[in-house]
This record gives C-alpha cells, sequence and structure tokens, in this order.
C-alpha cells in the first residue's frame, strides 16, 4: 500500500492531524468523483454495445471523461464565492465529474437522455438544454447534472456527475469557439464573436439537412 508523504517535524501536531484530515477528505472526495463519473461512462458504454450488438440504430458517436483539477475546482469555488469547505464545493460545484457524449443526430441526444436517465438508480438534479435555447454565442448542448450512487468502503455516496450530450456538429463548433477564446484570452473582436454565432447556426442547419436525410433514407418522424 502507497503510504502518505512524511510532513515536516517542526509543524505542531494539531497543524500536522488537521493538513491529513483535509488531504484525505479531499482525495476521497475526488475518488468518489471519479468513480461516479467511471460508473455514469459504463451505462453509456453498455447502452452504445447494446445497440451495436442488437444492430440497431447506435445513437453514441463517443464518450469522453474528464475530473475537474484541484486548480480549477478552487478557481471556480473562488469566483462563485463558494467557502472552501468539502461540503460546500459538493453542493455548489457541480460539474467536478463530467462525462461527454457525442451523437450523430440531436433526436439520438434526447433518446440517450431518456434511456440513461430513466435508470432506477439515478437522480436527474438538472437539466439545461442549450439545444432548445442556445446560450447568445450559439453554443448548444444538451447538459444534465445526474447523481448516481458510489460504493465506498465508509458507505453509499450519491456522486453529482454533469454530462454534456451534443452532436458531432454541435461538438465541432464548441470545441473551436473554446480555441480560439483561448487564443484571444476571452476578449473576442465583435466582428468575430458575430462570425462565431453565424458558424453556430451553420453548424445548426448542419443537423438538421443531416436528420432530413437520415429520415429520406431511413424513414422516421
Ligand atoms: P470544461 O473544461 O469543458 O469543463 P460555468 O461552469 O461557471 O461556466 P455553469 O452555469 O455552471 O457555468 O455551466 P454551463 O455554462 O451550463 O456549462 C459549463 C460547461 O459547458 C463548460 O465547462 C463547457 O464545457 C461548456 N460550455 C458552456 N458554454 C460554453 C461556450 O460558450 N463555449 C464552449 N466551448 N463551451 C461551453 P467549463 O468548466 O467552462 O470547461
Amino acid at each position: 500500500m502507497t503510504q502518505p508523504a512524511a510532513l515536516p517535524a517542526e509543524l505542531p501536531d494539531e497543524a500536522i492531524r488537521r493538513f491529513a484530515q483535509i488531504r484525505d477528505d479531499f482525495t476521497r472526495m475526488m475518488l468518489g468523483y471519479r468513480f461516479g463519473m467511471e460508473q455514469v461512462a459504463m451505462r453509456l458504454e453498455i447502452l452504445r454495445e447494446e445497440f451495436a450488438e442488437l444492430h440497431l440504430d447506435n445513437p453514441i458517436e463517443h464518450i469522453s471523461t474528464r475530473v475537474k483539477s484541484p486548480e480549477s475546482i478552487l478557481e471556480k469555488a473562488a469566483r462563485q464565492g463558494v467557502e472552501l469547505e468539502i461540503p460546500d464545493l459538493r453542493e455548489h460545484i457541480t460539474d467536478i465529474a463530467g462525462v461527454r457524449v457525442i451523437c450523430s443526430f440531436v433526436a439520438d441526444v434526447y433518446r440517450l437522455v431518456d434511456s440513461l436517465t430513466a435508470q432506477a438508480d439515478i437522480t436527474v438534479r438538472v437539466v439545461k438544454d442549450y439545444i432548445a435555447n442556445p446560450k447568445p454565442n450559439g453554443y448548444r448542448s444538451l447538459h444534465v447534472i445526474l447523481e448516481i450512487p458510489v460504493f465506498l468502503s465508509s458507505g453509499p455516496v450519491q456522486v453529482p456527475v454533469e454530462v454534456q450530450f451534443r452532436t458531432v456538429a454541435m461538438d465541432f463548433w464548441a470545441s473551436t469557439e473554446h480555441k480560439i477564446f483561448y487564443k484571444y484570452e476571452g476578449d473576442v473582436p465583435p466582428d468575430l464573436r458575430q462570425r462565431i454565432t453565424d458558424a453556430a447556426a451553420t453548424a445548426a442547419r448542419m443537423d438538421e439537412e443531416m436528420a432530413q436525410l437520415h429520415r429520406a433514407v431511413h424513414g422516421g418522424d
């Protein structure tokens, strides 16, 4: 078993004890998020394999996962005025564990959300439908913050996981927009901002065109 790193001997016992407690609590919290995220990804993989094996229309193109870094959690907590205590972080920072699911068609997004959230031990906390109501810059995706149980040695914990569902076209726009914002460090000139928003509309038209082609070939509404 890995032993925790030794602390400097000159620190008072109480400070060492408190530090070790915070470190262990934080490690346990992050483990819970990782396991929760892996559980959600596994549930989605099961659906994907089921669709594939039964030769049904597979709605899932790609699944990715990430746990927010401690720096990014602390930065978001500071930005939102959240206390740097574990119960406060648990309550208010709901995207520590993230899963992103890329679907072929918009209809697949809604079909998949329904299949996942119908599972008996999954609780939906928040749904943000930026497909029905895109952000002003054109960002589209469906975000679901759900809770899934994770069974640790200390007992079960309900872990919130943010799942972002989007189409390939939405994902292409979002990842490219993210890069452009990074390059300009958030200060994008207005004409470029407008072009980014126009590009989001182009991506939405592409989704609609592909859905129409799919219906023309395979039927359906
Ligand atoms: P990362 O690395 O992808 O996790 P906040 O998280 O404070 O921004 P809120 O209300 O908690 O705000 O969440 P929101 O806006 O519903 O969703 C936040 C996440 O959605 C972001 O996470 C992005 O992944 C994605 N997102 C939201 N808006 C945009 C956008 O305009 N462009 C792009 N490319 N992605 C967006 P993070 O933490 O920013 O990053």
